[in-house]
């Protein structure tokens, strides 16, 4: 008695300290005032803020840089929500550990050489009509030339395909606007035969290219067998993009060595960068697509390199199908309209964006009017005759992007880090906004669509300098989120990017992506097709031919089936492991001690992992994911021999066992206890039928998914119960343990059915009783009461007809718990619950709410 009064004290004490120090904290002024927010901060907190279970409008893929990956975030609450594994192992998706995984990245590899990372920077969308579809994701990788496809049905990396022609590459990967082809321009020219050459032979046998890899919508891959390229002069192509609507079929490369400079800094000579930005000009390579695709049927028009269509200068500019333009020194970004009209160009070391005409282009291409040919002999168009106009924007104009607003664009800005608002058809600046620091690229909503959506767009600052607390001399990049929706643009949020540097992103809506949620059972995840060695329960087993050993294994909460392996010293080992759930986010892992191998396996996936087993001795395996109460338990053991060694057995360690009594006892307690637990799983189940769940689906799968467990007790308990009348009650305890484990995970599923039913049934709260139940939480009402619950405080359900002239009574009572306190009703409560209602403070608007949450909670009663 003595002990549960000091209890209620200290409860009461401690909800009363809970209550001031909430009331004082929940005052917005306060905490600006605490945390020096200003007006604006907080508006801008309001913009991008959501709520826990809130989802983002718009997805963001964005390159990894050197990190060789792809990370996923929100739009606008800037929340990271993925990283990919494209070009680099990433060991928390088994991406690289497991075999089919490991398939994919050695497509990467490199004559013959493999290759564990990449420089990541362009990612894009398949499209229709230039608009994203968003199931497919292409990403180039600068350093080692290659283009990765990775299938938005589950996020993973399917194809990588290696540029047989290239040693590098910045151009890619741009999508034409049916997804016809994946542009990929090559960026620091090399000799194509892949042989030695000296520098002095660069303007003879040194080239660039473009790649124009055709994609199979059907299959979902890249046909290596059916891309070609075409040759281009030794330049240093930079970035491309892919003509649309009235310029739709051809393509638009950057590039900044017109001068076929090449260095020389270690004899003497001025390096590279003093003769490649010596002209005023470089070019822009303009080409046609669907000529280059008839000229490549005909052998006499390309030259195979590496099993390659090369086509050369020579056939495509006699076909008509290639042209260069002067543009500003040093350009990086092009981009085309949404229209497909016109073309932008910003000058990295020029002060204007230069913004071109596609039909003025197209005039003088089809009257063959042409100011000169280049050493190679390609047509060159007037720059000036091309030009729609010029506008000064600042120092260092680099990547643009386009509003959904017609003729508004936005233009980084490196030097000046800034972004630049102008009108390119009227030439006019609109508006700046600094960003932090040195911005590349920047993307409005589908920005680089056909059809932007605006509203918010992302500055990839390189530097962050002193935006973040400090994590050593390797700062996180700065991903800046700008409201663009009103005339001014503002800085609403900072998003340190802690992997890489990330080049580009690329934005789409959310309700675009439709990723499946769990796979169809057997599932190899890099084909998309049934996995040869899916598994179903009861099919557990290990095959071994000579000296490999196939192990078909299942996961489900919470074992690993089989448990016990044991192979021979030097077998080659493979554990297939199919994932038997059906339930959203059950995910397994596996992980075998000391043998580099690792695989996530996700719902309904089979993967396999391969080793050869060349240590002796005995090695845990275990899930990797904490996947139930019981994820500890998932384990087993895989135990190497050597052949060529006799093992003597070593004598038993005699330990004091359970007498026939205890294991009596102890059984009985198990059957009480599974008889418990089944009483509330009979009640949920009733609950659940009541209420014809079914008509619900989310609350449906997740009752299958209980079912799914609870059909698996009658087989354990058969188990069970025949040990026991064995007589071998310590084996019957032990199946009667794991009918609870069934019971358990029933149970855990089941309630979680409820309560997603309930919430689907309960009646919509007024905003009255919204307020109340602030209130109520705020006070710190719920520390002692629970709806539809005795806990420390009575149950609430029905507290408005329990008294007279109850909402009067109700109000006094919180008003002044203490008046009442001499109440015979209160009273009892006091003693049976040994606690007082204290006094809250609430004002007399607040008690009206929670009185309008109490009705509520009634109208719903039952549910909770
Ligand atoms: Cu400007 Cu590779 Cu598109 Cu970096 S790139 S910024
Ligand atoms: Cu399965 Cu942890």
């Amino acid at each position: 008695m003595q002990r549960l009064l000091k209890q209620s004290l200290v409860v009461t004490a401690s909800l009363l300290a809970l209550g001031t120090a909430s009331l004082a904290s929940s005052d917005l002024q306060t905490i600006m005032k605490e945390r020096k927010l200003t007006e604006k901060d907080v508006l801008a907190a309001a913009k991008t803020y959501q709520p826990s279970g809130r989802k983002d409008e718009f997805v963001v893929f964005s390159s990894g840089g050197q990190s060789g990956q792809i990370l996923v975030y929100g739009v606008p609450s800037m929340r990271i929500y993925k990283y990919i594994g494209v070009f680099t192992p990433e060991p928390w998706q088994g991406y690289g550990f497991d075999d089919d995984s490991k398939k994919v990245l050695r497509q990467g590899d490199i004559r013959g050489r493999e290759i564990n990372w990449g420089d990541t920077h362009h990612p894009n969308f398949t499209e229709k009509n230039g608009e994203y579809v968003g199931d497919y994701l292409f990403i180039n990788d600068k350093a080692n030339p290659r283009i990765a496809v990775v299938n938005l049905h589950d996020f993973e990396t399917t194809q990588i395909v290696v540029n047989p022609i290239m040693k590098s590459e910045h151009g890619g990967s741009f999508v034409t606007p049916n997804t016809e082809y994946v542009i990929e321009a090559s960026q620091y020219a090399a000799p194509l035969d892949h042989q030695y050459h000296p520098i002095e032979e660069y303007e003879a046998v040194f080239r660039g290219a473009v790649t124009l890899w055709k994609f199979d919508y059907a299959k979902g891959k890249i046909d290596e067998k059916a891309s070609f390229s075409l040759e281009f002069p030794p330049y240093m192509q930079d970035l491309s993009d892919a003509g649309k609507g009235e310029s739709f079929g051809w393509a638009f490369t950057n590039s900044f060595n017109s001068e076929m400079y090449t260095g020389g800094i270690e004899k003497g000579l001025p390096p590279f960068e003093a003769g490649m930005s010596r002209n005023d000009t470089d070019y822009m390579h303009v080409y046609n697509w669907q000529m280059l695709e008839k000229l490549a049927q005909d052998p006499k028009n390309y030259k195979i390199y590496h099993g390659h269509r090369v086509i050369s200068i020579e056939a495509a500019v006699k076909a008509g199908a290639l042209f260069l333009i002067p543009e500003p020194k040093s350009p990086h970004g092009v981009d085309v309209s949404p229209d497909g009209r016109y073309i932008v160009v910003g000058g990295k070391l020029d002060t204007h964006a230069s913004v071109y005409d596609f039909r003025k282009i197209k005039q003088l291409i089809d009257k063959k009017e042409f100011i000169g040919a280049d050493p190679y002999g390609i047509p060159i168009l007037d720059m000036k005759k091309t030009l729609h106009g010029q506008v000064e924007l600042g120092l260092g104009p680099l990547h643009h992007t386009y509003d959904a607003q017609d003729g508004i664009i936005y233009t980084s800005l490196y030097v000046d880090s800034q972004i630049v608002k102008w009108d390119y058809k009227n030439l006019k600046v609109l508006d700046r906004v600094n960003v932090h620091y040195n911005i590349g690229h920047l993307d409005s909503m589908e920005g680089k669509s056909a059809k932007p959506k605006g509203k918010y767009a992302l500055a990839l600052d390189k530097l962050s300098i002193d935006r973040f607390n400090p994590v050593g001399p390797l700062h996180p990049q700065n991903h800046q989120l700008i409201d663009i929706g009103g005339p001014k643009m503002e800085l609403i949020y900072d998003l340190p990017i802690p992997l890489g540097e990330p080049h580009d992103v690329i934005s789409i809506a959310a309700d675009k992506l439709k990723p499946q949620v769990t796979y169809p059972m057997g599932t190899n995840s890099r084909t998309g097709k049934q996995h040869e060695a899916m598994t179903l329960a009861g099919q557990e087993r290990v095959e071994r031919k000579g000296n490999e050993v196939k192990i078909y294994g299942t996961l489900i909460r919470s074992h690993i089936n089989p448990e016990h392996v044991t192979v021979n010293k030097g077998d080659k080992v493979t554990f297939y492991l199919t994932n038997l759930e059906r339930a959203q986010d059950e995910t397994h892992g596996f992980a075998v001690s000391g043998y580099n191998v690792h695989a996530s396996v996700e719902p309904g996936k089979t993967v396999a992992v391969t080793f050869t087993a060349d240590e002796e001795g005995v090695f845990p395996y275990y899930c990797t994911e904490f996947c139930s109460a019981l994820h500890l338990e998932m384990m087993g053991y895989l135990y190497v021999k050597d052949p060529k060694k006799k093992y003597e057995s070593v004598k038993e360690l005699k330990l004091q066992k359970m007498s026939k009594e205890q294991l009596e006892s102890e059984y009985k307690k198990v059957i009480a206890t599974n008889k418990a637990t089944d009483d509330v799983i009979q009640s949920v189940v009733k609950f659940l039928k009541d209420k014809n769940y079914a008509k619900y689906p989310k609350v449906k799968s997740l009752v299958e998914d209980a079912l799914d467990q609870y059909g698996k007790i009658g087989e354990v308990k058969a188990k069970a119960d025949e040990s026991y009348k064995k007589g071998d009650v310590n084996g019957a305890i032990l199946w009667e343990y794991q009918v609870w484990q069934y019971m358990v995970k029933t149970a855990d599923v089941g309630l979680r059915a409820k309560n997603n039913l309930a919430k689907e049934l309960a009646t919509p709260m007024k905003p009255a009783a919204q307020k109340g139940e602030e209130a109520y939480l705020k006070g710190g009402c719920n520390g002692c009461h629970v709806i539809g619950q005795v806990s420390s405080g009575p149950d609430l359900t029905g507290v408005l007809s329990r008294h007279e002239n109850a909402e009067k009574w109700v109000f006094d009572f919180i008003k002044n718990p203490a008046s009442k306190y001499e109440e015979d009703y209160v009273k009892t409560m006091i003693n049976y619950f040994n606690l007082r209602m204290p006094n809250q403070h609430m004002n007399d608007q607040e008690i009206k709410d929670i009185i309008e949450y109490l009705k509520w909670i009634d109208e719903n009663a039952g549910l909770f």
